[in-house]
Formats: C-alpha cells, structure tokens, sequence
C-alpha cells in the first residue's frame, strides 16, 4: 500500500510543497525553506519542480537504501528528493517513450554540479545490469571529474549531456555539448575567487617527474595567472583531486600522449602568463613591445614544449599583420597590445583545450548504434545573475535564463494541459507574463541589442564601447518613442539617472543595469593572425588542430564569427532540443555565502528565490489546481472522515473520494474529477481536510486511551 503524502504537510518542517502555502508571499515562501533547511528537509517541492537548498554538509539520504525507497515510487508518495525527480523522469523515458530533460539552475555554488551528479548516479543504480553496460556507466559518469578538473567551481556557463538509452532502458552512451566558458578567469579572477581547478590540482598533485618534464615549480606563487589570496580552498585536497582527473580520463578512454599534451598545453598557459613586456623606441617615434630579458626562460621553456620557433612567438609579440587593400602591412604593438595578445592567446588555447576536451570525451561515450535511442538531456547551467556590476558575461547568461524562462512557462502549461485532457478535465486558460518581449529585444536579428553589437563590430572605423551605447540608446529609444508601451523596448530602461556607461534591460527577474565597458573586445573575441599563425606552426600535434585559422593556405579566411552570434545559435539549438522533450527542474539555491552549514541568510535566500522566478513558479503552479492526487492514496488518507468510506470502502476508489467530499460539504467548484486523480484547486481545501484528520485522530487516541484505562 503506498504511503500518503504526510511528509508534504507536516507543520513542523514545513510544506513540502509550495503550492500549499497559505497565504503565498515571499515571506512564508523563505519561511518554509528556513524551516525546512534547519531540519535537514534540504528539498522542497513547487509542484513537480524540486527546489534544492545546498546544506553545505554531507547528509545521509543518498545511500543505496535511499535509492531503493524511491524507486518505482509515485512523486509525492514520500518526502521531497531529488531521487523521486529523477526516478519520475526516469520512469517516464524508459515506459513512456518520453525523452526527458532535467534543467538544473542557480547561482555559483549552488549546488547544480552536485545535482547533476546525484541525478546520473541514481539513474546509473537503476538502470540496467551487465558488464557491458556497466562499463558504459562507469564512462558516463567519469566524464564529469574530467570536466569538474578542467574548470573551476564556477567554469563554464553552461553544460548539457545528453545520456542515450536502449528501448528497455540500458545506457547506451552520451554527447556532452558547453556553453561559454568563462575564459577571462583564465587571466583575471573574480575577487576572492580562483582560477580553473587543474592548474592548482596539476601543480599539487603530479608526481616530481612529470612537472620536471612540464618544466613547472610547485609553488603557486611562482605563476602570475594564479590569484593567491584563494589559491587553496577549505577541504578542498588538489593534489587527490588530480588523481581522479588522471584516472577519469583513463576511464573515458584517453590515451597516455593525449594525457601528456593536455597537461602540456595547461603548463604552457601558466608560463605564457609570466610573459612581460617592455618598451623599445624606434627611430619612427613609436614605442615597440618586446618580452623582458628576465623572461627568457619562459619563453623558451614554452616553446619547447609546444614545438614552437621561439622567434616566430617573439616577433608575434611585436608586431602584427593587418590586411589593408589587399596588401598584407605589419604594425608594431606597443607594450599594452602585447599584453593584450598574450591574454588573448591564453584564453583561446585555454578555452579551445577545453572545447577539444568536450569532443575528445565525446568520441569515447557516444553510442555505438544508428538504431533509434531514448535521451535524458541533463542541462547544469547557471541561474540569472545580477551583480553590482554587470557585464557581457551576465548579459549573456541572463539573456539565457529569458529563453529558459520562456521554455519553462511554455513547457509547464502545456504539460498541465496535456494532464487535463488526459484526465478529461476542462482547461481554462491561465494568465501568466510572457517574457517573449525581452527575448527579442535581445535577439531580434534586425534590432535586437545582439544584432546591433555584431553590426557595431563589424562597421568600419573607430568603434568603440561607447559607440555601441550610442546606437542601443538611439535605437531603443526611438523605437520607445513611437511604439505602445507593451513593445519589447519597454524593456529597455532609459532615465537619466543612469551612470554614462551604461544601459539597463527590465528582465523578468528584475531589472538589471550592465556596464557596456568590454562589450565589444569581448564579443569579437580577437586573436591576431600572426598568433594563430604561430600556433599553426607549432610541431605539437593537439595545438595545431586547435588553431585551424592559422593555416597559411586559409588566410583569407572570412572574419570568425562573434561570441555574441556564437551563442545565440548554441542557446537557439539548446531550446529546441529542449522542446522536443519532458523537462524536469531543479533549482538550487545556496544557504549563505560562507560556504557555511546550519547558516540561513535570508536576504541571500529572497535574492535567489527572486531570480529564479521560483514565486512565478508557484502562481502558475496555483493558476489552475493547485495540487493533484490519485483516487487511491487519497481515499485511504481520508476515508477516516467520513461513515460510509471507513473502515473500507467496497467499490472504485474514485466513487469513495465522491461520498467521502460530498459528506464534508465540500463547495463543488474545489474539486475536479479527473480519470485517475482528484484535482483541488485551492490548498486552504486541502488544509481543511488536514485539520479534519487530524482531529479524528486526535479523537481516536482520546478514546483508545480511555478504553485502556477502563480496562485497568
Ligand atoms: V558552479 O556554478 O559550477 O560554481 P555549482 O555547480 O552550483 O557551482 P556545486 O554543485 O559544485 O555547485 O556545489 C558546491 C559545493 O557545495 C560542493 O562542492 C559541495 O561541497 C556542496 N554541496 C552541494 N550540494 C550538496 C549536497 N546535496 N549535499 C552536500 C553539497 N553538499
Ligand atoms: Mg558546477
């Protein structure tokens, strides 16, 4: 007999679901999540969206007993988890033929890695046996430490795999797909924070023979790409860290070589770091940039290892080819362009490292079969940003969190009209915000703010951040000025309180105001030729392939494409895959910025639960029937309250739930009479109920205990 869903109404830990709050504002809403977060209830429901807060410590509810609790278990039989999401989802794909996708949001350190990795890992317990599979398993999940290692804990903007599966539901394989790594950090960290992983972890962790090979020093300080105020982290072991990064790749199937050129392509990075520059006159008046005499070693050691010509790079480093007419010129660089151009080459070899890694893992998990396969997409993607100051980044990945809004409201009302026309009940359209609008006032292809970036990167002469603003501000605003108030340019913000620098966009989480200083830079994303060109040359067989640009033979190339176009065709084929498939949520949110357990920051909180639009979740929730149960579960919850339906109740559950509602004079537009669920539409009914059953079984105890003292 299935358990009922006590654990979602129970006073002292709180709801289980938000929707059963009464009455909903965001103080009861953070209310809830206190409570429960003090108890250790670190997962709550919104509906079928499972909202996860990071305890910052390790609980025991991922144990194997755990996994065999929720299996095969209804979703809201037993207290929220992410098990009974990922059991759901799980169930779904492999009976119903439904793919599946799992959208898993919030802010660095949330805990969206972590989830991801609870979600394959369960699905890893319950699906499938067999060597074969096994070992398709065991690749599957090692993907992630090989990723995890390369990246920091705020790496990539975006991840999605999708894991493929047989008709019966054995694991078949995965493609892994990134989105924007957020490669500044190679060069500059956020305050407080560090670099990608590995570089510590390598530098920690390999063994006195291969650094002697890779050239490095342990010492992180030696390295001026390192920040060293976070250079190590509480409980954070680099050096074990990097043997499981080893032996992960060993598992997905890299070979030795491949090993020994990424860990070569890494220390190259830290030694292109260390790279200074300083100024030599030259007789035309102009300052050229050439590398300090003390970083002769560098140089030469990177060299070494890459293969490269050391004069090919030092002139790279001074000069640059521009095309002009047809006819190749070379400029000089001073000292500034040079840092510039070493950044930008550290970034790129970096970031593309990365990308061949994606590929390279690709190769070893994909399927082997053209038959057809059932996916479960898993996206680990950050959530809306909004800081102090805001730049291309978090323009990018809020512009991002507008599509995933878009498809959340969209996929979640026609997943509960999908469920009314299967359980015959009539649907009654649902009010809710359409951010549409904002999506287009960034990505319109005419005069959306992406396009106009592209235009201004583009356009011929001195273009410059400040340029760029002009033309958002001339455009948006003339737009403003003969459109109704209900146009996309609404959305942009214009008042003249606004710092000079910069522009602001109302977005469906709040209004966000971004700093237009390295739009452009960063959405160009340049390299300079002779660069690319030097790193074509390189006798090293991973850097070659990286830098394809640098072809001699391709020079005249057409210019690469922009970041900003890049990702709006990478987040354009990310949502329709999503559309083509169930979607399951869940959103993360970190307790307190300390990295701290048992700390509850409320104003954190109610940032997070802002941003993730969690109390627009709620309402559209709440817009129809609030909650929803099977005829079974909730006949036997209830059948207490009423003569005809305790202590059995002969005929079909539904009938019994019927009586039983009539009895209690419950108002007939509460309810719905699905096929196989009751539908109530607002939560004080289902409280009522509570109450009710709660008092008879007070009454029960009352007298069981009378009857056992008369028997005394
Ligand atoms: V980032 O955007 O990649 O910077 P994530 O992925 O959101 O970030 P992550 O999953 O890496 O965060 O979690 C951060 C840390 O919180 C982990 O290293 C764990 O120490 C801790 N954490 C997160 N979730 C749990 C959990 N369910 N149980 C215990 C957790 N600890
Ligand atoms: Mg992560």
């Amino acid at each position: 007999m299935p358990k009922s869903s006590t654990s979602l109404l129970d006073n002292m830990i709180g709801v289980g679901d938000m929707v059963l709050i009464e009455p909903l504002s965001e103080d009861t809403f953070i209310e809830n999540l206190r409570k429960r977060f003090e108890h250790n209830e670190i997962y709550t429901y919104i509906g079928s969206v499972v909202i996860s807060m990071n305890p910052y410590k390790s609980l025991p509810i991922y144990t194997a007993e755990k996994v065999e609790e929720y299996r095969n278990r209804n979703f809201y039989e037993l207290s929220p988890h992410i098990y009974a999401l990922a059991d759901e989802a799980y169930r779904s794909l492999r009976d119903q033929d439904k793919d599946q996708c799992i959208l898993i949001t919030g802010e660095s350190g949330a805990g969206k890695t972590e989830a991801s990795k609870f979600v394959m890992s369960y699905v890893a317990a319950v699906c499938g046996k067999g060597q074969e599979v096994n070992k398709v398993k065991e690749q599957l999940l090692q993907s992630n430490p090989v990723l995890e290692g390369e990246s920091s804990t705020s790496s990539v903007f975006g991840k999605y795999m999708d894991i493929e599966f047989d008709f019966k539901g054995d694991p078949l394989g995965g493609v892994i797909s990134n989105y924007l790594l957020e490669k500044s950090r190679v060069v500059k960290q956020p305050r407080g924070e560090r670099n990608f992983h590995i570089f510590y972890q390598l530098l920690s962790g390999a063994s006195d023979d291969t650094l002697k090979k890779l050239k490095l020093d342990r010492d992180f300080s030696k390295y001026n790409y390192l920040s060293l105020d976070s250079a190590t982290v509480n409980g954070l072991d680099d050096a074990a860290c990097f043997r499981t990064v080893r032996n992960a790749m060993q598992i997905v199937g890299f070979m030795e070589d491949e090993v020994q050129s990424v860990l070569e392509l890494v220390a190259a990075v830290l030694k292109l770091g260390n790279l200074e520059f300083k100024p030599e006159s030259r007789c035309n008046g102009f300052d050229e940039s050439r590398i300090k005499d003390k970083n002769g070693e560098y140089l030469k050691e990177m060299c070494e290892l890459l293969g490269i010509e050391q004069s090919v790079l030092e002139r790279a480093f001074s000069f640059r080819t521009v095309e002009a007419k047809m006819e190749k010129v070379s400029t000089t660089l001073n000292v500034a362009q040079a840092y510039y151009a070493r950044d930008a080459l550290a970034k790129n070899l970096y970031s593309r490292l990365f990308s061949w890694l994606v590929n390279r893992i690709n190769e070893s998990i994909k399927a082997q079969t053209k038959s057809r396969k059932k996916v479960m997409g898993v996206l680990d993607i950050y959530g809306f940003e909004i800081f102090e100051d805001n730049s291309f980044e978090q323009f990018i990945i809020n512009y991002c969190n507008e599509k995933l809004q878009q498809i959340f409201i969209e996929l979640t009302l026609r997943e509960e009209q999908e469920e009314y026309i299967r359980e015959g009940i009539e649907w009654t359209n649902i009010e809710y915000f359409n951010n549409a609008i904002i999506c287009d006032l960034i990505e319109n292809n005419k005069n959306g703010i992406l396009a106009m970036l592209d235009e201004e990167c583009l356009r011929p002469g001195t273009v410059t951040d400040e340029t760029f603003l002009d033309k958002l501000n001339t455009v948006c605003a003339e737009h403003q000025h003969f459109e109704s108030r209900q146009s996309k340019n609404s959305k942009f913000l214009t008042d003249h309180s606004l710092p000079h620098n910069c522009f602001r966009i109302q977005h469906y989480a709040g209004k966000v105001l971004y700093r237009v200083e390295g739009f452009v830079d960063k959405n160009n994303d340049l390299l300079y030729r002779d660069l690319s060109q030097a790193m074509y040359k390189a006798n090293h067989s991973l850097i070659k392939i990286l830098f394809p640009e640098g072809n001699p033979a391709k020079v005249n190339l057409k210019r690469p494409l922009t970041a900003g176009f890049q990702f709006r065709a990478s987040v354009g084929t990310l949502m329709k895959n999503l559309l083509t498939k169930n979607p399951n949520y869940i959103r993360c949110i970190k307790p307190n910025d300390k990295k701290a357990a048992h700390i509850f920051t409320d104003s954190l909180v109610c940032h997070q639960v802002r941003y993730l639009g969690l109390m627009e979740n709620v309402r559209v929730r709440r817009a129809g029937y609030a909650f929803r149960q099977a005829y079974e579960p909730c006949l036997e919850r209830y059948k207490m309250l009423c003569k005809q339906t305790w202590p059995h109740w002969k005929g079909p559950a539904r009938e019994g739930v019927e009586v039983l509602l009539k009895n209690l004079q419950v108002p007939a537009e509460e309810f719905a009479y699905g096929r196989s669920k009751i539908f109530i539409r607002n939560p004080r009914t289902l409280f009522f109920l509570e109450e009710k059953r709660r008092q008879c079984l007070e009454d029960l105890a009352t007298l069981i205990q009378k009857i056992y003292r008369g028997w005394k």
